[in-house]
């Protein structure tokens, strides 16, 4: 495309602070915006409904859920735009669309650790799931503690005309991560990011408690399964 041509995914000037209130307004309630994210939607309907499956499936043939709740987010369009500013992508669709992989985000909790692999494990190996990248802070826990098991796959939405292949965030962890992480989440945010050391090593050291209580519950359930048998 030649630079004096319009761009038709280009959207106004995006940044919430640059626009001002009204059009920022408007970028919300934009068309093409709003095309944009429901493909978005559509996706995270497709994987709630294969986590739904796989979920009933599993508790037909065992004795616990795999799964102890599961939360969808669509990014909003003001934080979308703030990630957009703050990782310098242009400001059209093709290009959010190529950098922002996390518009789609779906969090998995489960009770145990085997419980996170195994819902990553039958996802994954689904024939329309493309996983396009894996981050595995639970074998390896980021420097403060958080761990999580991070997946980025991408799944093809149908629709009237054509088919497209979305990506989709997913967090699993299990319920003692997710207690940390929504505790540290918020003292991140309370403090606006500079908290004082000696609450971030007692954070750190939470997170190891849970990780052993992790590993405990899951060696137990494990024993009195074998009880059972
Ligand atoms: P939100 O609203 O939760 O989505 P990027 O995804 O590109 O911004 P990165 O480093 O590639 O950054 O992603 P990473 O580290 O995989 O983290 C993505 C998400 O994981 C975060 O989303 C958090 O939800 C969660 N997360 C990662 N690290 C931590 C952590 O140390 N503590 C807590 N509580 N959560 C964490 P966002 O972008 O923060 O926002």
């Amino acid at each position: 495309m030649s630079v004096t041509e319009p761009n038709p995914s280009a959207l106004p000037d995006l940044t919430p602070a640059r626009t001002g209130a009204k059009a920022f307004r408007d970028l919300v309630s934009d068309p093409a915006m709003t095309r944009f994210r429901m493909r978005y939607q559509f996706a995270l309907d497709e994987v709630t409904t294969k986590i739904s499956i796989l979920r009933k499936e599993f508790e037909e043939a065992h004795d616990h859920s795999p799964i102890e709740h599961v939360r969808t987010r669509l990014k909003s369009v003001e934080s979308l735009f703030a990630k957009v500013d703050r990782i310098g992508c242009p400001p059209t669709l093709e290009d959010i669309e190529a950098r922002v992989r996390d518009i789609a985000g779906l969090r998995i909790v489960c009770p145990f650790i085997s419980d996170v692999y195994w819902i990553s494990d039958m996802l994954t190996a689904q024939p329309d799931v493309t996983v396009l990248e894996v981050e595995d802070y639970i074998t390896k826990p980021k420097i403060n503690g958080y761990r999580s098991l991070h997946l980025i796959i991408q799944v093809p939405v149908f629709l009237s005309d054509r088919t497209e292949h979305v990506p989709v965030e997913l967090q699993i962890r299990t319920i003692a991560m997710d207690f940390w992480a929504s505790v540290e989440h918020a003292i991140y945010y309370k403090y606006d990011g500079t908290v004082p050391t000696t609450l971030l090593e007692e954070l750190h050291h939470a997170a190891d408690t849970a990780a052993t209580l992790d590993q405990t519950m899951g060696r137990l359930r494990n024993e009195v399964r074998e009880l059972g048998t």
